[in-house]
């Protein structure tokens, strides 16, 4: 986390602390003064060099809140804010999650009911007792109920595109270290799960000490949570990473341990105990001679060095990752049908992506560039259309879209790779299509998505959209957010039977906050015979690097290369498209 990112999360601490308080006026400013610092492009730590004066040139930054920033940066704490922490003892950033809990109301909560978090709280209003203080009624007592889960949710797990790069950043901090000898992640990060609990880490090494100072010393760490001999968690950005040191002969063991699925693992071992083996982070042993196996190493070591030594004893071919939720991996394993997963290096376009057209922030001939840079051979252009769901002016209407379609082919006539030109069209509560049909016709790719009534069951809507002869990519399905909006809900197979005989692909948007399709509906899809499309929704040239987290997504699906469209080369892509 840059030190802008820590210090406006500070100021929003204090914003929401003087709220609940009951100050008024005052969390305002500090809540602007928290944008400003955020969106400040600079580092914040060279104005402060220069004095609370540097800092008030951010704009709303007056004196006060200056000098709390140069206090911040200098001493690492705001006293004013330690204050008040011991005044309001409660974690408002969880309860302020719950939907209609503001933080004023936090703070009337905590003094009526000594409520401190969502525990609390859920307890409270389980009890009945929300409904008796005052101001607050069984209406707002229930509605608190209905949201607790969704926030709590929402306030333990981090996104994987948030954690991720912090994951990948120890790693290599980890790998320089003479000391280790091999560094991996592990845990539901390796997995590529959507959300994570927290960052795990493995280290091989002969000498733990070293490397457990390494990892404590790493400048992303915000603090220290536990250090012992071999074992360390560090707080980063508000994610807990968890660094475990083992004996380099067991580091496969401990690999395949700790990369779980829990699930995965009780499967796994159960298979172990059929066999007379015993399976832990030490490796995998044979007891069948062994009396006492309260020692965790007793026994005959039959693998653990690596982690496909892990599985070899018990038939199983090593499984990717992605695969280990015990989802029929362990089967297609054990009878040699694992699928052959689509790779980072197989994809060879993106085919949603926006210009300044719309809400991007590049022009055709930049955002073409942009993707050429990147090393796609094609890219898909796919502006917004006006329509339900598009607030504010952001589509464009038919004209805009002719007038867009020829600038298009003007660029590229002159472009390195394949331009498709597209448009994202809106598919509404009725299953229609935003935009007119002979316009459809005359483009080379048509998005459609949902992006308004977001709520129910949206099958029927989206089978509408994938049976429109202009449709060729379902956009983002259910229009969820991770942590924020649950989106609709689907009858993934009925549709992705439907999208599979009309030629239409059901997109994995690659965007962290979706990635939409889920995993777990990308299987049901491939089996069910439909194409998936692995999209970023690109709104800048940065964004097309976050193809990876679709990718991974798909392979969590189980998909194979034929089973995604951008997979293929530039020829098959316009067959399919017809
Ligand atoms: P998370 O952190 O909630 O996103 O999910 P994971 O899968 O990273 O879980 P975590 O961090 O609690 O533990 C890391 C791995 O360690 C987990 O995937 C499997 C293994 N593990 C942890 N606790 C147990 C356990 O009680 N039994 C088994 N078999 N494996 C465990
Ligand atoms: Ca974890
Ligand atoms: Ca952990
Ligand atoms: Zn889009």
């Amino acid at each position: 986390m840059s030190r802008n990112d820590e210090v406006a999360r500070r100021l929003e601490e204090f914003a929401d602390l003087l709220a609940a308080k009951g100050v008024e006026y005052k969390p305002r400013a500090y809540r602007q003064a928290a944008e400003n610092v955020r969106d400040y492009p600079g580092a914040i730590e060279g104005l402060a060099d220069e004095g609370p004066d540097g800092v008030q040139r951010i704009d709303k930054v007056g004196d006060a809140i200056a000098s709390k920033i140069v206090e911040y940066l200098d001493t690492g704490e705001m006293a004013e804010l330690e204050e008040l922490r011991e005044e309001y003892p409660i974690d408002i950033e969880a309860i302020t999650g719950v939907e209609g809990v503001g933080p004023k109301t936090a703070g009337t909560l905590y003094e009526a009911l000594d409520i401190r978090d969502l525990d609390d709280l859920e307890a409270a209003a389980e009890a009945g007792e929300i409904r008796e203080v005052s101001g607050f009624g069984e209406k707002t007592e229930q509605n608190i109920l209905a949201g607790i889960d969704f926030a709590r949710q929402s306030h333990e797990r981090e996104l994987l595109g948030e954690a991720r790069p912090y994951g990948e950043s120890v790693v290599g901090t980890l790998s320089a270290v003479p000391a280790v000898e091999e560094a991996e992640l592990a845990g539901s990060l390796r997995r590529w799960r959507r959300t994570i609990g927290d960052v795990d880490v493995l280290v091989g090494s002969d000498d733990p000490g070293t490397v457990i100072d390494a990892f404590t010393d790493w400048e992303e760490a915000d603090g220290v949570i536990e250090a012992g001999e071999s074992k360390a968690s560090v707080r980063a950005s508000g994610v807990r990473v968890d660094l475990r040191v083992v004996d380099p002969a067991e580091f496969g063991a401990a690999l395949q341990y700790f990369t779980g699925s829990k699930e995965h693992n009780l499967a796994v071992r159960n298979r172990a105990i059929d066999r007379d083996l015993k399976m832990n982070e030490y490796g995998i042993f044979d007891v069948s001679e062994v009396a006492d196996d309260s020692d965790q190493r007793a026994g005959e070591r039959v693998g653990g060095e690596t982690e496909a030594s892990m599985y070899e004893p018990l038939d199983l071919e090593w499984m990717p990752p992605e695969l280990r939720e015990n989802r029929g991996e362990i089967e297609a394993a054990a009878e040699g049908t694992l699928p052959d997963l689509v790779e980072p290096g197989d994809l060879e376009g993106d085919l949603h992506t926006h210009t300044e057209w719309s809400d991007g922030e590049l022009t055709i001939a930049d955002h073409v560039a942009a993707a050429a840079e990147f090393g796609h051979d094609y890219v898909a252009i796919t502006d917004h259309a006006t329509g339900p769901g598009m607030v504010g002016g952001l589509g464009l209407d038919d004209g805009e879209l002719r007038t867009q379609l020829s600038e298009i082919r003007e660029v590229a006539d002159d472009a390195d790779i394949e331009v498709f030109a597209g448009v994202e069209a809106n598919i509404s509560a009725e299953g229609e299509i935003s935009v007119a049909d002979d316009l459809l016709a005359d483009l080379d790719l048509v998005v459609a998505s949902p992006h308004a009534a977001l709520d129910g069951d949206g099958t029927d809507r989206l089978v509408a959209a994938a049976e429109h002869p202009s449709v060729d990519v379902i956009g983002h399905p259910t229009g969820r957010y991770l942590n924020r909006r649950r989106g609709l809900e689907l009858d993934v197979e009925r549709l992705a039977t439907v999208a599979a005989e009309n030629e239409t692909a059901l997109e994995v948007n690659a965007n962290p906050s979706r990635l939409d399709l889920s995993g777990e509906a990308v299987k049901v899809a491939v089996e069910a015979g439909a194409t998936v499309a692995v999209d970023t929704d690109a709104h800048s040239a940065a964004d097309f690097s976050l193809q990876r987290y679709g990718l991974h997504t798909a392979r969590r699906g189980w998909a194979e290369p034929d089973d995604v469209l951008n997979a293929w080369d530039v020829e098959a892509v316009r067959a399919f498209l017809g």
